[in-house]
């Protein structure tokens, strides 16, 4: 899909190198070559990433932290590496405040979970934002009713940014869960400065990292936040994998959630006791290739560098927002200052589902509906969206063929 001419749009910054790399990005769909911006639900991956996981498999399978053999310690040595190149790559002070995750979902539910039963008491409150995923709102839900507290939210203005005059901190809340960047709107939230204020009163703060991950540099020691989660697929890692940073002091006095080999010190029959940190929170075996291939993907982008690519996905989200509004009766749903390139909008008289299965014969991979952010949908008083999420190498080009597709598509369907 993409020229030479549009492909260089900062110096230095190589689209079609970049793109050679995608193996995915060779195939067809219907027919059409693929354009892929359903980036925010999960990322396409690299040929180092796919080549890295395959190699576990095909050189060192073996499983972690449990046997003395070669193939064990190699394998043991390969998640590890990967470990530290995470923690490296978020700047968390310890190694062991890295815990391996299948997703930013499962990491959240273990911080609501084991921070509900060391934090929360009846009355207490739990302070989320409007915009939160699903995963930044049940796991609070389902802890606030096992603990007798109460959810309370932070409005969201009518740009899609946290209404920061109304955030309801009350001497009640001991737990301020945010997300980064919300994956409908691509709101980049002023996480540090609230969590700053949430600071000063003693609230724990949980950030959900899934759409930062893979567009922003993320220093946790600088947000000042005690967790952070993440996905691994949505950085250009593999599917099944994630993180949850924790501060160690925190995390030390957090109790495991999950029992199980790996997590233990020692066993009898009567009683158990945990594992040092982050094996206290790593309950079986891990997914191994998974993790190598996480570790190979934040490689992989450091080689990159972050600054150049959200630089260029900047560009496809100014274009794509200009020539979208040519359209008559579109309006975008998140308009926010600071934002990552998502783009989530509607068109009157044109269902968002009949669009996107439209596009889709085009070649053209975008998601429809509401993106696991319900009561954000309601805030803006809509069933869903059609939404684009640009990931490193998609180009000008293709940002012009979904253009030219909704155009064709709103004909069809007016
Ligand atoms: N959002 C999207 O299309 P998992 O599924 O555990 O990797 O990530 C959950 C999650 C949590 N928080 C945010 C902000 C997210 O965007 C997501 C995943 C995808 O927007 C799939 S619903």
């Amino acid at each position: 899909m993409s020229t030479k001419a549009d492909t260089v749009t900062k110096k230095g910054y190589d689209v079609e190198e970049l793109r050679a790399q995608f193996p995915i990005l060779k195939e067809l769909v219907h027919g059409k070559p693929l354009v892929y911006f359903d980036n925010a639900a999960t990322s396409q991956k690299p040929r180092r990433v796919i080549k890295a996981e395959s190699a576990y498999y095909a050189t060192i399978n073996a499983n972690v932290h449990r046997g003395v053999h070669t193939l064990s310690t190699k394998a043991t040595e390969a998640q590890e590496a990967a470990r530290e190149t995470i923690r490296q790559h978020i700047n968390a002070s310890a190694v062991h405040e890295i815990i391996f995750t299948s997703g930013t979902t499962a990491g959240i539910n273990l911080a609501a979970t084991s921070l509900g039963q060391l934090l929360l008491k009846k009355g207490d409150e739990v302070v989320i934002s409007g915009m939160e995923h699903h995963s930044n709102i049940v796991p609070w839900q389902l802890a606030c009713e096992r603990h007798g507290a109460t959810l309370k939210v932070i409005p969201i203005t009518d740009s899609g940014e946290w209404d920061l005059k109304q955030v309801p901190f009350s001497d009640r809340s001991r737990i301020l869960a945010i997300s980064h960047v919300s994956n409908t709107l691509g709101t980049i939230n002023p996480v540090k400065k609230l969590i700053a204020q949430a600071k000063k009163k003693g609230i724990v703060t949980v950030v959900d990292g899934a759409q930062a991950a893979p567009h922003l540099k993320i220093d946790v020691q600088d947000l000042g936040c005690d967790l952070y989660a993440f996905s691994g697929h949505k950085a250009y890692g593999p599917t099944g994998t994630g993180v949850l940073y924790g501060r160690e002091e925190l995390l030390e006095r957090m109790p495991p959630c999950q029992g199980g080999g790996e997590m233990i010190d020692t066993v009898t029959l009567e009683k158990s006791t945990w594992a040092k940190l982050p094996f206290k929170f790593e309950a079986g075996t891990p997914h191994i290739a998974g993790i190598i291939g996480l570790g190979e993907a934040i490689r992989w982008m450091q080689d990159y560098d972050l600054d150049a690519m959200a630089a260029h996905e900047h560009t496809l989200l100014e274009h794509a927002t200009k020539e979208l509004l040519t359209i008559d009766g579109l309006r975008i749903i998140g308009t926010a200052k600071e934002k990552v390139g998502v783009i989530s909008f509607v068109i009157e008289g044109v269902h968002h589902y009949d669009l996107g299965t439209l596009l889709d014969q085009q070649g053209i991979a975008v998601r429809t509906g509401h993106h696991c952010t319900q009561p954000l949908m309601d805030r803006f008083g809509v069933s869903g969206t059609t939404r684009a999420s640009f990931a490193c190498f998609n180009t000008i080009m293709e940002v012009d063929a979904m253009v030219a597709g909704v155009k064709k598509g709103v004909k069809m369907l007016r």
